[in-house]
This record gives structure tokens, sequence and C-alpha cells, in this order.
């Protein structure tokens, strides 16, 4: 039977496309879910993908998933990652590997945007790929999986 992943995002995502291209680039939110539905197929996996702008949506997505015991989780919590101890309670309850995923080189921008909660409980982080990102987390997320087996 195929493993599932998650594929959680924070929020502002809604928002990829036309407006800070220079930042995220052009690609929009669908584009992001075409890519990361092509990348799990390719490696066996079947995938659930959500945005939310709801911090406590989110929090409610990650204690789902645990219960549902997923193979994997990847998420770009955006803006949340820098402030929310409520996402990084819900993820540390979880067994099951953790990939941060963020667009942009959160290292190379604002100060407040170097510290994140999520990378504490991340087995990996990925940054500054652009959306690619999205699909080197997965990619990685299932060398994980298959490690485990
Ligand atoms: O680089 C990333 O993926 C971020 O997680 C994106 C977040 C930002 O707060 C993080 O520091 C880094 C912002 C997502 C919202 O993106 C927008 C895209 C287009 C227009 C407005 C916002």
């Amino acid at each position: 039977m195929s493993k599932t992943i998650h594929v959680l995002n924070g929020p502002n995502l809604n928002l990829l496309g036309p407006r800070q291209p220079q930042i995220y680039g052009r690609a929009t939110l669908a584009d992001v879910e075409k890519l990361c539905r092509a990348t799990a197929e390719r490696h066996g996996l079947k995938i659930e993908f959500r945005q939310s702008n709801h911090e406590g949506e989110i929090v409610d997505w990650i204690q789902q998933a645990r219960a549902e015991n997923v193979a994997g989780l990847v998420i770009n919590p955006a803006g949340y990652g820098h402030t929310s101890v409520a996402i990084l309670d819900a993820l540390a309850a979880m067994d099951a590997p953790i990939i941060e995923v963020h667009i942009s080189n959160i290292h190379a921008r604002e100060p407040f945007r170097r510290r994140s909660y999520v990378s504490q409980v991340a087995r990996a982080v990925v940054c500054g790929f652009g959306i690619e990102g999205y699909s080197l987390a997965i990619a990685g997320l299932a060398a994980m999986i298959d490690a485990k087996d």
C-alpha cells in the first residue's frame, strides 16, 4: 500500500504568482501543488496538499496528520515559522519526519526571518531554491521514508 505525505502551506502563500515575483518567482500555489503531486507520484507517495491563513487550522492539520500516521510532513509555515510556538508544539508531538521549506532564502532577508521555530523539530530545511525546494523536500523525505523500511 502506498504511503501518504502531507504538504502544508501557511499564510499568504495563496498570493503566490503575480505579486513580489522578485522574491518568490511567478509560479502560483496551483503550480506548487502540481509540482508536489508529480514529485510524490514519482516516488510512489500519496499526497495531501493544503494551505491556510489561520494558525489554529494549521495546528489542527498537524494533529490530524499525526493521528493518521502519515509517513512524513512537508511544511512551509510562511510567516508563522518565525512566530508560532503553537505550530512548533504541534509538530513536536509528531514522530514522522518533518521537512521545512521556504521558497526564498530566509537567511538573506530581514533579520527577523532568520529565526524559525519549525527548524527545531525539522529533520531538514530547504530554502532559497524557489518552488523547486518543494520537490527537493519531497525527494529527500521519500529517501528518509525508504530508509526506515
Ligand atoms: O520564502 C518563503 O517561502 C516564506 O516562507 C514565505 C513567507 C515569508 O513570511 C517567510 O519569511 C518566507 C511569505 C509568504 C507570502 O508570500 C507572498 C507571496 C506573494 C505576495 C505576497 C506574499
